[in-house]
């Protein structure tokens, strides 16, 4: 099966979907086999990013490693999904120009605040509004939306079937599976 490899970049704000929406189109693309790898919080800040945390500089040096991980697995021929909040536009940036142009896809995963604070699966904004957690993004930190994703699926008006189908409709039409 004939796939070009890449990286699906999911930027957005905690609990916005990102690393569901990532497993669940990891899921469609195996039925099609096409090799992937999810790059998420899971598996990269506790193992070769244990040693960073929420600062500017930190979350910036955190992008940095996954933007170069993700280029080793696209050199290697796997469709990458990367699941990070990446907040700052100019590490987005950074990453992107690490790749060609047909092997980037940024893909905003657009929720609203108030929804994301609604759903707070892990209790993190309760603790970000009492204080307990600073710095926490879209309370206390930046978050800076994308100008001009490749595509912007909105978790908070259709359902995760849907927002992973725009997606795969996307990828087909951009001959990429
Ligand atoms: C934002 C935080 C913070 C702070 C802990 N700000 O919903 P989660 O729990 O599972 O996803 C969030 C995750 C964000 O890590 P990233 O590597 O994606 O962030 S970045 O791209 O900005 O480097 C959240 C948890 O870590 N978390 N403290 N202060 N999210």
């Amino acid at each position: 099966n004939e796939h070009r490899s890449g990286v699906l970049w999911f930027t957005g704000l905690s609990g916005s979907g990102k690393s569901t929406l990532a497993t669940a189109v990891e899921k469609a693309l195996h039925k099609r086999a096409v090799r992937t790898y999810v790059l998420d919080g899971d598996n990269v800040r506790h193992g070769l990013n244990g040693d960073l945390g929420f600062s500017p500089e930190d979350r910036t040096e955190n992008i940095r490693r996954i933007g170069e991980v993700a280029k080793l697995f696209v050199d290697s021929g796997v469709l990458v999904l990367s699941a990070f909040i990446s907040p700052y536009r100019e590490d987005r940036k950074q990453v992107e120009d690490l790749l060609q142009a047909d092997e980037w896809y940024e893909i905003y995963v657009k929720c609203s605040l108030d929804e994301c604070e609604k759903r707070d699966p892990k209790g993190l904004y309760k603790k970000a509004r009492s204080g307990e957690i600073s710095r926490f993004t879209g309370v206390s930190a930046p978050y800076e939306e994308p100008e001009n994703p490749q595509l912007t699926v909105e978790t908070d008006r259709y359902f995760i079937e849907e927002c992973v189908d725009q997606i795969l409709d996307h990828l087909r039409s951009e001959a990429m599976i």
